[in-house]
């Protein structure tokens, strides 16, 4: 009843969106004065949409949509920057912030990837060189990640690929299409979201390529469009679904300079509810390294930082680095699945990421290790997922854990079965 009630009243506001007209007062050498910005409103926990919309109409916002996932009411409004603070002081209101633009990291736009539909007979099977090189095929006696829940934030998982069809178990999408939000259409218009999948759980056949985790199930949550571009409310959302959906594992290559609240706030609940979260550091490191250049949500200490390494065990000079990197893993010409049924090679900290949330599957599908379980109860929590990827990590760099690295490359094999590889 609540999802029906939502539903409807987004239709109505979306009417009303739709013959308001904006004005914009910006002339020649005049700077723009009160035209409307995008601002996320999240409403303390309890208050019913009837109130939150008056207190919305009351100061003037115009509602775009409201999120459909989290556990208090909130919306996405049209509103002068001017009346922020006033909104922000509102009876029953908890935040108020820029829904600013999420995009694919620097590098990785839809261009690189192949533009025509392949052939219709796939390739035979390879071993990438990343799946390779974290030992993640020496874990598969152990651990194949199978049934290990992996939402994968991105701009959606190509439901026709032959290599990602076998694990696909689900999807959402919060992309609008023609001013309309239609959850069954997750399907991939990109490619950059079945690059990250393949890499996560590409099937292990005969055909394509083998991911880290062959048998995890994945689930796409389509955020960003078919350009990689996106909104802070809709991977907000995104991140709420995954909670609400008993998802384990996230993995977001995605991201912005874009400290907010309610950023934080999903991830952090995410972690708190056993998820363990990945994501990439960034695509915007200096060349030797300097500066904290690690970007959000990878910065906020509930996530998994992932920077990343070449096939030398080195940093390229485009991996952010700072206090917040945690792990690395490859991310320099990775062969995955892209759109459609084809192949791609992409480089970005994006192709590190899903190495170590496929990783973070494979520990969480194997037989508990006792020097990882560190409260001794049988089970894995998403911290002693993080403590198994963290103590089985190969040091890279300065000795010990560096803001280049983090901990080091991660190691599937050890993580997943304590053996250290030779
Ligand atoms: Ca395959
Ligand atoms: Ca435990
Ligand atoms: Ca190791
Ligand atoms: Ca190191």
């Amino acid at each position: 009843m609540r999802h029906e009630a939502k539903r409807a009243g987004q239709a109505l506001l979306i009417a009303i969106v739709g013959i308001l007209v904006f004005l914009t007062t910006a002339g020649p050498g005049r700077p723009a004065l009160g035209g409307p910005v995008r601002v996320l409103v999240a409403f303390q926990d309890g208050v019913a949409n009837v109130a939150a919309e008056g207190t919305l109409l009351a100061r003037g916002a115009v509602v775009q949509q409201q999120l459909q996932n989290t556990p208090f009411t909130a919306f996405v409004v049209l509103l002068p920057e001017e009346a922020i603070p006033a909104l922000g002081q509102a009876r029953g209101v908890a935040r108020v912030e820029r829904d600013v633009a999420v995009q694919l990291l620097p590098g990785e736009a839809a261009a690189l990837g192949p533009k025509k539909p392949g052939p219709i007979s796939q390739p035979a099977e390879v071993l990438p060189w990343g799946v390779n090189q974290i030992d993640a095929d020496l874990a598969w006696s152990t651990s194949k990640g199978t049934g290990v829940k992996v939402a994968i934030i991105d701009t959606g998982i190509s439901k026709s690929h032959p290599d990602l069809a076998p694990n696909i178990k689900g999807g959402t999408n919060f992309v609008a299409i023609r001013g309309r939000v239609d959850p069954s259409k997750w399907d991939d218009d990109n490619g950059h979201g079945s690059h990250v999948a393949g890499t996560v759980a590409a099937a292990d056949n005969d055909i394509g390529v083998i991911g880290v985790a062959s048998q995890a199930s994945l689930y796409a949550v389509k955020v960003l469009d078919r350009n990689g571009s996106g909104s802070l409310s809709n991977v907000v959302d995104g991140i709420w679904w995954s909670i609400n959906n008993n998802m384990q594992v996230i993995n977001m290559s995605l991201g912005c300079n874009c400290p907010t609240g309610s950023l934080e706030q999903a991830v952090n609940a995410a972690y708190a509810a056993g998820i363990v979260v990945v994501a990439a550091a960034g695509n915007s490191g200096t060349a030797d390294g300097s500066g904290d250049t690690v970007i959000y949500p990878a910065k906020y200490a509930s996530v998994i930082a992932v920077a990343a390494t070449n096939s030398s065990n080195t940093r390229p000079s485009w991996s952010s680095t700072g206090p917040a990197v945690e792990l690395a893993a490859p991310g320099v010409s990775i062969l995955s699945t892209w759109k459609g049924t084809v192949y791609s090679t992409i480089s970005g900290t994006s192709m590190a990421s899903p190495h170590v949330a496929g990783s973070a599957a494979l520990v969480l599908a194997a037989p508990v290790l006792p020097q990882y379980d560190l409260n001794g109860d049988g089970q894995y929590s998403a911290a002693e997922v993080r403590a198994a990827l963290q103590g089985s990590a190969d040091d890279l760099g300065a000795a010990g854990r560096d803001n280049l690295y983090g901990y080091g490359l991660v190691d599937a094999q050890e993580a997943t079965t304590g053996v250290q590889p030779l």
